[in-house]
């Protein structure tokens, strides 16, 4: 059901079809008994006011005392001022619980039958709610509910690259930003249906603004995209606009980040410095910490892209990244405040992948505890496929954090479908060996405060908020995953369609399968599917950037000649591979044992080398590139059968882009399989390369 102008996304709440689950659920929920406490209840009433309404296809009542006489009723508060949830929950188990946990258990109380959602927050009671309407809304039973969760990852933050002032968004695909500096203070109906977005998801932080604070004096630097006046957001006078979107991501359990510039002493303030071991410098920080805190009590912190794509850092003081972070964290630190400073550094280097280990592994320990080191899940940048960063399980005395990409900047953007759970699944799985075998990824983000996940967004002013409707998965799937990165891409995959596109089991499984497949397809026809990456366009328009086929512009990246293909980031090349940890600087050194998947990435092969199945190397090329179009043409078949099935008016809107998505992977297919074959001389097999003019 829609209550605003927007999409509700995954927040449909259709009615519950089966008659008995409805009525089992109308006779626990109709009637709800929610504790008059802080703003994150307010929000759960209003929730419950729409999702119950929705589903039960009546609007709930809603009481400040138990009602009686009734059949049953929900009641969302604390043991202390609720009998019910006394009676339900003992208290050593709400006790246990972290400040975002709760516990959701049917019960029967004074022959009622009810069902308590309780915490030992108004926060943990807002996403115990929240995972309650997902329950109803997957048509789960919930006569003998029994749910104690809490998140496994305790930061679950979500950054955007909207640029203040001018309201575009670095590598946005759906629309201006959403927040509108221009009329803050003045809050947008916009801005509460977003909040309530990112909290069913399990997100708590959000960051405002582009890391790209000003744009980059440097040479080349992209004037369409850069981000410009970010680093304003610190002046005084504009920090009431900042504490007023924090007004409404409080009331729904999301603290508010700004990104900000390392030289706002000398930008914001008169210094002329930034220099982090100056004592003006420190005493400014301090300052302005205790300025926005006053403002904004449940701050969250800052967010800094430093000494990277030109943006100023401590290296302009002759100061490394520990002794440039620890300066704010400690001007956050008496407020309960975080940095997360990213580990997203390099041009120093030839290859770029070696770098942000060799700046930062140094480091581990010298960072201050309220500091996280916020690292791209692979070493280049968001490319289809990447392996992971060798920083992963070799900072065991630092806070990390894994920074993932929800716009598709590299994967198509706002036209091409591609689900990044399974990529992002991948990634969490990836043994690091850091901690010896079995040190997953996603063990490294867990169960510390100050670790945990940032997602780069991908809304925008469309009305359905991500450009493309599939694209809503990756926002929502991110949420989950930060929260528990033990649930798996389908899992998460299959309860978005539930609740995005309704509970018909077939639709579910169609889309389902849409989005599962959707990645691999990418990855086929815009890099051969064998380690090879970054070879999009780099047009000054913004959509065309990183969007088009462009392999010529980057040879670099793919260490393309006459006798092979791919880099050697072996021991005789660039040693990259040694950085890994555990079986793997040995097993990705070796063609043989090197995954086939990240071959190039990790060696340059003649073109006539055969992999396992005596398929050379130039031949796979062009069968992954002829296989991603295949198969997106049938993701678009599948699409299409679902007519009738799925509301009209997004069953067009997709279809319109799959058809538009076989367009360009053809595009990409013929580019790559061509410049290919330019190189290697050879031939398809199969007669389709050199391509018919
Ligand atoms: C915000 C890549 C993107 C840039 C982005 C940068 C970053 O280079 O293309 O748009 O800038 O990553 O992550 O800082």
């Amino acid at each position: 059901m829609v209550v605003t102008d927007y999409d509700d996304c995954w927040l449909q709440y259709d009615r519950v079809d089966d008659p008995d689950r409805l009525s089992a659920y109308r006779r626990r929920c109709l009637h709800a008994y929610v504790s008059e406490e802080g703003p994150e209840l307010r929000a759960v009433r209003q929730e419950l006011r729409v999702g119950l309404d929705g589903l039960l296809g009546r609007e709930p009542h809603l009481w400040q005392h138990p009602p009686r006489s009734q059949d049953g009723f929900l009641a969302v508060g604390r043991r202390d001022n609720m009998e019910v949830v006394r009676h339900a929950v003992d208290a050593a188990e709400v006790d246990g619980l972290d400040e975002e946990g709760y516990v959701l258990r049917a019960t029967e109380w004074e022959g009622q039958d009810c069902v308590v959602v309780t915490a030992n927050t108004d926060r943990g009671m807002l996403f115990g709610t929240f995972h309650l309407l997902r329950l109803l809304s997957l048509g789960e039973p919930i006569a003998d509910l029994d749910v104690v969760e809490e998140p496994r990852a305790k930061e679950r933050v979500i950054d955007h690259w909207d640029n203040p002032f001018r309201g575009s968004v670095e590598r946005g695909y759906a629309g201006q930003s959403i927040f509108d500096w221009e009329t803050l203070p003045d809050l947008r109906e916009r801005y509460w249906d977003y909040a309530r977005l990112l909290a069913s998801t399990g997100i708590n932080g959000v960051v405002v603004n582009n890391v790209n604070t000003e744009k980059p004096d440097r040479e080349g630097a992209n004037d369409a995209i850069a981000g410009m006046e970010g680093w304003q957001l610190l002046e005084s006078e504009n920090l009431e606009k900042v504490a007023a979107l924090a007004t409404v991501f409080r009331r729904y359990g999301v603290r508010t980040f700004l990104s900000v510039n390392y030289a706002a002493p000398m930008l914001v303030g008169d210094l002329d410095t930034a220099d982090p071991l100056e004592d003006d410098v420190e005493a400014w920080w301090k300052r302005k910490a205790d300025e926005l805190y006053e403002r904004i009590p449940d701050f969250g912190g800052f967010l800094v892209k430093a000494d990277s794509e030109g943006q100023r850092g401590p290296y302009d003081y002759d100061r490394d990244h520990a002794e440039g972070a620890n300066v704010l964290g400690r001007a956050l630190e008496p407020h309960d405040g975080r940095v997360f400073w990213r580990a997203f550094v390099y041009s120093e280097h030839e290859d770029r992948a070696v770098q942000a280990y060799e700046t930062f592994e140094p480091l581990d320990g010298e960072f201050h505890d309220n500091v996280t080191l916020q690292i791209k899940n692979g070493p280049i940048d968001f490319q289809p496929r990447e392996p992971v960063s060798t920083l992963f399980g070799a900072m065991p005395e630092t806070n990390v954090a894994c920074e993932l990409q929800i716009t598709q900047e590299y994967t198509g953007q706002g036209v091409h479908a591609c689900s990044h759970l399974p990529q992002w699944e991948e990634v969490l799985e990836f043994d690091t060996h850091g901690d010896g075998e079995g040190t997953e990824v996603r063990d490294l983000l867990v169960d510390r405060a100050g670790e945990g996940f940032a997602g780069v967004a991908n809304v925008g002013e469309d009305r359905n908020w991500t450009g493309h409707d599939l694209a809503q998965l990756n926002l929502y799937g991110f949420g989950r995953l930060a929260w528990d990165p033990t649930l798996g891409s389908e899992e998460v995959t299959r309860e978005w369609a539930a609740q995005t596109f309704g509970r018909n089991p077939s639709v579910v499984e169609t889309v389902t399968r849409i989005q599962e497949e959707s990645w691999p397809a990418v990855i086929d026809y815009e890099t051969g599917g064998i380690g090879l990456m970054h070879m999009m366009y780099n047009g000054e328009a913004r959509l065309e950037n990183h969007y088009d086929p462009g392999p010529e512009e980057w040879p670099e990246y793919t260490g393309i000649a006459e006798d092979g293909i791919g880099l050697d980031r072996t021991p005789s090349g660039s040693d990259y591979a040694s950085q890994y940890q555990g079986p793997w600087p040995a097993r990705y050194a070796d063609p043989e044992t090197c995954p086939e998947e990240l071959l190039l990435f990790f060696h340059h092969l003649p073109w006539e080398h055969e992999l396992d199945d005596g398929t050379t190397v130039i031949q796979r090329l062009y069968d992954n590139c002829f296989e991603g179009v295949e198969a997106v043409r049938a993701l678009r078949e599948r699409w299409s059968a679902l007519a009738g099935t799925v509301d009209e008016r997004r069953h067009r809107r997709v279809a319109e882009r799959f058809d538009e998505q076989v367009v360009q992977a053809e595009r990409w297919r013929d580019s790559l399989v061509s410049y290919f074959y330019e190189y290697a001389g050879v031939p398809d097999e199969r007669g389709r390369v050199p391509l018919d003019d």
